[in-house]
């Protein structure tokens, strides 16, 4: 069902392939070109996974695993059922990702609005292809990418992560980590404030923004206002990501295979100052 105001944003334009030809909704989905393209992949992903799940060795929800290839083939082409289902599974998902950014550009200016939300997609969509293409392609290898599997993609991650000592000690993770706990004091800091605001004393009004700023300026000497916390918010989330994607593309392709981040840091203690 469409709500009484949604006509008037149903408006016709803003594809970017494709004119009018899939410019339409299903209830209350757009389609448009990017919108088959992404059930197309996401179907054809799905059906991939199933297949490599009927060769075996389980249909443990929890064991499901599509696997990548050995390191044997490199940057080759596999056999199917040896991580060829893998990579075709990557290059659907690739697709799928894809033709759902350019889907939300599509609606983006079909609204006549900024790209904020597909922008901040693609960062998503980078720290993916990090893992799956861009790592393993550096290192030389599709079998550096990672396991499609509930369990397995979490031995992937501790494996990963012991192979270079303690991922603890990797700067990239450190600054990840931290821009993920600051996105989460800022979301909790904004969620808290806007509903103070919103939840006054019964039969009181609710509050503006202006009480919002006076609630951070007596506290902590300063408000950054109701648009600067949104614009703080959207670079605290995609640098963590961002930061997240810099300490994988430094595990292996930089610091080598087998190297360690704790030992890493023997730079800092040599420095003369406290190693006279
Ligand atoms: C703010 C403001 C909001 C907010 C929040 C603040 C009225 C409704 C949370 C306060 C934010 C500050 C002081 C910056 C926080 C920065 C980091 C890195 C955590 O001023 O304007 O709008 O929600």
């Amino acid at each position: 069902a469409m709500l009484s105001f949604e006509k008037k944003y149903r408006v016709r334009g803003g594809t970017l392939i494709g004119g009018d030809l899939f410019d339409f909704w299903v209830g209350p989905f757009y389609v448009g070109f990017f919108g088959v393209t992404a059930v197309f992949c996401a179907l054809m992903g799905t059906a991939l996974i199933i297949w490599n799940t009927a060769l075996g060795p389980t249909w443990n929800l929890w064991q499901i695993s599509v696997n990548p290839p050995d390191v044997k083939y490199g940057l080759g082409f596999a056999p199917l059922a040896e991580g060829g289902i893998w990579q075709w599974v990557t290059i659907f998902a690739t697709g799928a990702f894809c033709s759902w950014a350019l889907r939300e550009v599509e609606i983006c200016r079909k609204l006549g609005i900024g790209y904020h939300v597909p922008f901040a997609f693609s960062f998503a969509i980078f720290a993916y292809l990090t893992l799956v293409v861009i790592r393993p392609v550096l290192m030389g290898s599709w079998s550096y990418g990672f396991p499609y599997g509930i369990f397995t993609h979490l031995d992937w991650v501790s494996n990963t992560g012991y192979q270079y000592g303690q991922f603890h000690w990797n700067p990239g993770h450190m600054i990840a980590i931290t821009f993920f706990f600051t996105t989460c004091l800022a979301l909790a800091l904004h969620g808290g404030l806007v509903l103070s605001a919103i939840n006054p004393d019964r039969g009181e009004p609710v509050k503006s923004p202006e009480h919002e700023n006076t609630v951070f300026r007596d506290l902590v000497g300063y408000s950054i206002g109701t648009i600067g916390i949104h614009r703080v918010g959207l670079f605290l989330a995609l640098s963590a990501v961002f930061w997240s994607a810099v300490c994988m593309l430094i595990s292996g392709p930089v610091l080598p295979e087998g190297g360690s981040w704790p030992e890493w840091w023997e730079w800092w203690r040599r420095i003369p100052i406290w190693n006279p």
